[in-house]
């Protein structure tokens, strides 16, 4: 019998008793949060400096980047709901397979979910932190309300303390990222590490799939092509509700 790219999916979920997965933008895009580098994704819109955004040197030197993007991106964030994606691995731990979610966003829709067991490496939006102080503040509805109208009044949130800028607790390219050992630890336990809607082309989590044990499977659920397709049990180039839709799992 051959087996369907769903089929062996299927499969390969089934006969797996720690699976690990390891979720990027791609997950949520469907959500209606744009990705960095998929088709729709910022760094291939030109009036977007992509690069910037997130770069920690930029925003100490200037947060208004930043914020401005997130002024138009707040609220479509805060208000998403998960995907059926994120529903399917939901399941997938009720059912007591999917052990640990490795995730790269920082929109908390695995939150969401309702998933237990995860790792926001990149960090989320929970708590802003001042850059001078580094006193914490958990999200508030006068952060929400200053971010959301920063194009309008160019204010910052900024700290009670000391009047320094707040920053979100997300990881911006150049900071280290969070909670690397036990996400490798994590990666090492996993019989399937299960990656979707990641280009897996930011480091250091770009590294994680190679570190699978020898006997355990890497199953790859991306619409684009990915530097690992050439080592995955199974690759699927696909939407990932469509192939959820179709697994019947959510
Ligand atoms: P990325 O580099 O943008 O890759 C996303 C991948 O998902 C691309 O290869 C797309 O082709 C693919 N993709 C997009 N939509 C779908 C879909 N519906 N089905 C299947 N594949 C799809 O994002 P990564 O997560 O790999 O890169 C890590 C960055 C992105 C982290 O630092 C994140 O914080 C950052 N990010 C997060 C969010 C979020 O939290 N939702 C949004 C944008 C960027």
């Amino acid at each position: 019998m051959i087996l369907t790219g769903i089929d062996l999916l299927m499969n390969l979920l089934m006969n797996s008793k720690y699976i690990v997965s390891l979720i990027g933008a791609g997950i949520s895009t469907n959500a209606g949060i744009p990705d960095f580098r998929g088709p729709k994704g910022i760094y291939n819109q030109k009036n977007i400096a992509a690069d910037k955004i997130f770069n920690i040197n930029y925003f100490k030197q200037d947060p208004s980047q930043f914020y401005s993007h997130m002024s138009e991106l707040i609220t479509i964030m805060l208000n998403a709901t998960p995907t059926k994606g994120h529903l399917f691995l939901k399941k997938l731990e009720d059912l007591g397979k999917l052990k640990m979610t490795i995730s790269q966003n920082i929109d908390g829709l695995h939150k969401k979910a309702g998933i237990k067991n995860y790792i926001d490496v990149h960090g989320n939006f929970e708590k802003f932190i001042c850059l001078n102080c580094n006193k914490e503040y958990p999200i508030n509805d006068e952060i929400i309300d200053l971010i959301k109208n920063f194009n309008n009044n160019k204010i910052f949130p900024k700290c009670k303390e000391c009047e320094g800028i707040l920053k979100p607790d997300v990881v911006f390219f150049g900071e280290p990222v969070k909670m690397l050992e036990l996400a490798l630890t994590e990666v090492q336990k996993a019989d399937l590490l299960l990656t979707l809607g990641t280009s897996l082309q930011v480091y250091p989590v770009d590294q994680l799939p190679s570190y699978i044990s020898e006997n355990a499977k890497l199953v790859i659920i991306n619409n684009t092509e990915t530097k690992y397709d050439d080592y995955a049990k199974l690759v699927l180039h696909d939407d990932i509700d469509y192939i959820v839709e179709k697994l019947k799992i959510y």
